[in-house]
């Protein structure tokens, strides 16, 4: 018989007395807001910087059961990094070629499995200053740091698993030892690891809440398109100013 692939044992077995409501702030980096990623200039124009002062304020003034940062934490020669193409070898299905691809192209390389790799600037590097938390981000006392994008063959936008979904990540096993019910996500870049992080938060079961006014993204057409699979999946999209009401 076909079983379902979701991990739903933390709802069938945790007794629930109240909800354990966790904030994740999602790849709130240097390299994202000022560096070689920097958001502003792609084509939704948005300031990254922005989402520190409601991330700060929601912080101060909300008790969450646990706090969460996520890094993007890339070694040197990461798959998704163009200056690293010459590396590895495209499949023959790719629709760009290794001499034509340029940055931002997405391209297939080689399997087993192919994978499907959109080629971004160097951005992330482990220990670099482009990979720190930005210097004005609050960082609580007890937060879990959850490191991302480690395997140099396979990139992750979700904080949860890589994008083949072959490893998860240490957030994985934290959320069930917190017993957590609520999930609030927030970060950059909204239409990519904030959106890809609140899907799969939907299909593990958690009360998945998107705080939309800390959150920036690349591409407002990928923004709304990531609000509304929010919404199909079930998880709610709310300002920051209505969290209080709700953890407590
Ligand atoms: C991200 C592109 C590449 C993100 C990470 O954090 O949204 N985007 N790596
Ligand atoms: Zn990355």
């Amino acid at each position: 018989m076909q079983t379902s692939n979701r991990t739903s044992h933390f709802l069938a077995t945790a007794k629930i007395v109240r909800p354990i409501s966790v904030f994740l702030a999602v790849d709130v980096q240097n390299d994202f807001i000022s560096g070689s990623l920097n958001i502003s200039r792609y084509s939704a124009q948005q300031d990254g910087e922005e989402v520190i002062e409601p991330i700060n304020t929601l912080l101060e003034t909300v008790n969450f059961d646990a706090v969460f940062y996520s890094l993007d934490w890339h070694p040197s020669d990461h798959v998704s990094f163009f200056d690293n193409l010459d590396k590895r070898k495209l499949d023959p299905s790719s629709p760009v070629s290794a001499e034509e691809a340029k940055m931002f192209d997405t391209v297939i390389f080689e399997g087993p499995p192919q994978m499907r790799q959109k080629l971004w600037p160097r951005h992330c590097v482990q220990e670099s200053w482009g990979a720190e938390l930005h210097k004005d981000l609050k960082v609580m006392d007890n937060a879990v740091m959850v490191y991302k994008g480690t395997n140099p063959e396979v990139d992750s936008y979700s904080v949860f698993w890589d994008n083949k979904k072959l490893t998860r990540t240490s957030l994985v096993t934290q959320l069930e030892q917190v017993n957590a019910t609520d999930i609030y996500i927030c970060g950059l870049a909204y239409d990519i690891c904030v959106g890809a992080t609140a899907a799969d938060a939907l299909v593990i079961g958690y009360r998945t809440i998107l705080v939309d006014d800390c959150c920036r993204g690349v591409d407002l057409e990928d923004i709304e398109r990531t609000k509304r699979n929010v919404i199909t999946n079930h998880g709610v999209i709310v300002n920051s100013s209505q969290v209080k009401a709700m953890v407590e």
